[in-house]
């Protein structure tokens, strides 16, 4: 970009102002069980702005048809908002090429294809993938599946009492069985952030390729994967402000190349016989059959959100309400926080002494605090602190202190109820 075109775009940028923020979230305009919606479960859906709903309506009441099919206007015009779509995602996450973009259903999706296309061809018997005790359920069980087919083994890096990863031991992990190293950017159970840049740059120097798990990264910093050198990185739409049903497969253009299709059917071809058929280049060959071509364009819309927010005061104010939240909640004496890391981001998990987590969750809901009860689908984290579940508040740019005050009212009042 020229500095003048630069200077422009910085200009167009919104200042951040929580308030007006907020504005563009309808969600959060509402009351429920009698008290004003504080919607702090961000980590599992996080709500959508004006703009997003606005653009999907308007493509699907104008615009939609299938795509790449189509000589007529609709699936002409379709296939501009779909491929422009692409061309948001590259430029926000700085990939080098637009065929670096996979468009999957979600992160989890993401990351069976790169079990299924990259690690099950290249995994022999006493192989390893390494991966860490933080992962979600969606990081750990696709990598069981092709590891047992293949007699391949799992080998999980630990974290200590605070929940930061142990990157030595991780290290030390690392060998020439080791076909993958697998790892999340910022943990949905504990909020850690993991110094990924370095453990990539480990890894490689090992000559080991890197997965990046980024759902719970994405709408908190602004991650470039050139930078990070990451071999793949994987992401969800609903939790970056996007509609549900797509997320993001990012791949090294030769990785990608390299590998074989994850699914058969229409798009991904480009000569079909029944002796022998040619697969599409990049990125059809990894998209089969019609995709969600709205939630595409609704993401896009997303990413044009974002790219109009002052990043720099959004994740300042994100942190500033972390730091007010973890002040707030564990000045309550019958509070423990679970994941204390040094580096964290958005995620404040807790317990209440002889409370359930689900108890809690109920409870704060009828104060009209949204949170999630349970495991998180991180059952290991739950192992490593030998505990059933936790409380978590999630949050987001568009929450306030007034938020975090709300839930430290609920969570007193939980105490008081069950004492
Ligand atoms: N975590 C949460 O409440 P999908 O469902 O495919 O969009 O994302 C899966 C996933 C993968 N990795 C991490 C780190 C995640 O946090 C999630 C989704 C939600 O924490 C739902 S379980």
């Amino acid at each position: 970009m020229s500095a003048a075109a630069a200077a422009a775009a910085s200009t167009a940028r919104r200042a951040f102002d929580v308030e007006e923020v907020r504005r563009d979230f309808p969600a959060l305009h509402q009351e429920v069980h009698g008290h004003p919606l504080v919607f702090l479960d961000n980590a599992a859906s996080s709500q959508r702005p004006r703009s997003v709903i606005d653009e999907i309506a308007r493509f699907d009441g104008h615009d939609y048809a299938n795509i790449h099919r189509g000589v007529h206007e609709l699936s002409q015009r379709a296939t501009a908002a779909f491929e422009g779509a692409r061309d948001k995602v590259r430029g926000f996450i700085n990939a080098a090429d637009r065929k670096e973009i996979i468009f999957v259903r979600g992160t989890t999706e993401a990351i069976n294809l790169v079990a299924s296309s990259y690690a099950r061809p290249a995994l022999n018997l006493g192989d390893e993938i390494v991966l860490t005790t933080m992962e979600h359920h969606s990081n750990i069980v696709p990598w069981q599946m092709v590891c047992r087919e293949r007699g391949a083994v799992l080998r999980v890096a630990p974290i200590n009492d605070r929940g930061e990863l142990e990157v030595d031991e991780l290290v030390s992990l690392l060998s020439p069985r080791t076909k993958l190293l697998t790892l999340v950017h910022v943990s949905n159970a504990l909020g850690t952030v993991n110094p990924v840049k370095e453990i990539i740059a480990a890894a490689h120097e090992r000559g080991i390729r890197v997965l990046i798990d980024g759902a719970q990264a994405i709408p908190h910093m602004r991650v470039d994967v050139q930078d990070l050198d990451a071999d793949f990185y994987a992401f969800s739409s609903h939790k970056m402000f996007g509609p549900t049903g797509v997320g993001v497969l990012y791949g090294k253009q030769d990785l990608l190349d390299a590998m074989p299709p994850y699914q058969g059917g229409g798009d991904m071809i480009s000569v079909v016989t029944f002796e022998k058929t040619f697969y599409n280049s990049l990125p059809a060959k990894f998209e089969a059959g019609t995709p969600n071509i709205t939630g595409v364009v609704g993401l896009g819309a997303a990413i044009d959100y974002l790219e109009r927010l002052d990043w720099d005061a959004a994740i300042a104010h994100e942190r500033e309400l972390l730091a007010y939240a973890t002040e707030r909640i564990s000045a309550i004496p019958e509070v423990t926080i679970i994941g204390t890391a040094a580096e964290k981001e958005s995620v404040l998990s807790f317990l209440i002494d002889g409370i359930h987590p689900h108890d809690v969750g109920t409870i704060l809901d009828r104060n009209g605090v949204a949170v999630r009860a349970g495991h998180h689908c991180a059952q290991p984290v739950m192992q490593r602190y030998s505990i059933p579940a936790t409380t978590r508040a999630s949050i987001a740019f568009y929450n306030t202190r007034e938020d975090i005050d709300a839930l430290e009212r609920a969570v007193r009042h939980t105490i008081e109820v069950f004492s």
